[in-house]
């Protein structure tokens, strides 16, 4: 028994010094990361910690993927940002046709952590405009791409239900919620989640997150599949064609902050009770650390129980335009 006594002591203190050590190690590097004050030297601590090496390599062969498939994009226009965190404009910001508002809006999160967009099909997210939600300062988002440590860091929790997504620790979470009553049985919108953890911490535990939880289930997802939009969900390597590269600075193609976004994606959601109130909660946060932004953009008027097609990108619409004229060349000649 006393030697049974003592074996359950000796586990306790070795789970206490376990738990004491990953503080210890979460706490130097916290400090470090404040005392040194620079960007660069957070990610040289994150790569001394983590072991993360810079993979030049990948952004080279992402950067020359794009320009094959897209073209020169227009980056001679800049994203026009609006902080507001005044829940109802937001809301009614993205709302369709059919949906009604039940209540008041209500936000959460950092102070500068949300607002709209215009101008964002000429600097190249594929939506016009919008909403945005944001681990860091929204503003911060209009490009070109002249950082990749872009950063603000709220002091602020992150979102339990992320957590979960994420398979770590959420921080500075931004939420954006409402309840409302809609005329059919399905939801649609388009956004695009963009973060500053491209490409160099995809696969770490910096893996910045977001959900859309319709009535508690998320239906930010992978298109085609069960899991959850993340950095480490959509990538070069990992549902490539949802990712669009803008790494390294300065050379990014497009004309916002972040290294990388997605496509232009649309939630859906099918078999709604069209006779009931039903709740919805956009989420977006930091993993592993409050540093290196996400953003989520949602595009206007397209919250309904309609799909809105999204338009194509302006460098599609380039190569397009280039095609046509080629073709009337062509035919000229061709004639003569
Ligand atoms: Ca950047
Ligand atoms: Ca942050
Ligand atoms: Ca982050």
């Amino acid at each position: 028994m006393k030697y049974r006594l003592n074996k359950l002591c000796l586990l306790r203190e070795v789970v206490k010094m376990g738990r004491k050590l990953k503080m210890c190690r979460r706490a130097s590097l916290q400090q470090a990361l404040r005392s040194v004050g620079s960007k660069t030297d957070c990610r040289s601590v994150r790569e001394r910690r983590y072991g993360m090496r810079k993979r030049r390599w990948l952004p080279a062969l992402a950067l020359t993927a794009v320009v094959l498939v897209f073209g020169i994009a227009d980056t001679g226009h800049a994203l026009m940002v609006v902080p507001n965190t005044n829940a109802t404009v937001l809301t009614n910001t993205i709302l369709g046709p059919g949906i009604s508002i039940v209540g008041t809006p209500a936000y959460s999160g950092g102070a500068t952590a949300a607002g709209t967009f215009t101008d964002g099909i000429a600097s190249g997210i594929g939506m016009e405009s919008g909403i945005m939600l944001s681990s860091g300062s929204v503003a911060d988002a209009v490009g070109p791409n002249q950082s990749d440590l872009t950063t603000t860091d709220f002091g602020l929790p992150g979102y339990a239900p992320l957590d979960i997504i994420a398979g770590g620790l959420t921080f500075d979470a931004a939420l954006l919620g409402f309840s409302f009553t809609t005329t059919g049985e399905d939801l649609y919108f388009n956004y695009v989640f963009a973060s500053e953890e491209y490409q160099e911490f995809v696969g770490s535990p910096f893996n910045d997150v977001f959900g859309f939880y319709v009535d508690g289930v998320n239906i930010g997802l992978v298109p085609g599949t069960s899991d959850p939009v993340t950095v480490n969900t959509i990538n070069p390597s990992s549902n490539p064609a949802y990712y669009v590269n803008n790494w390294p600075p300065p050379a990014g193609v497009f004309d916002v902050e972040y290294d990388g976004f997605t496509t232009v994606l649309t939630a859906t959601l099918t078999g709604l009770d069209p006779t009931v109130e039903h709740t919805m909660l956009f989420a977006i946060a930091d993993t592993g650390d409050p540093w290196y932004d996400a953003t989520v953009f949602i595009q206007a008027e397209t919250f309904a129980p309609e799909p809105t097609p999204s338009v194509p990108e302006p460098a599609t619409l380039i190569l397009f335009g280039s095609g046509l004229i080629g073709l009337a060349v062509f035919r000229r000649r061709f004639r003569k």
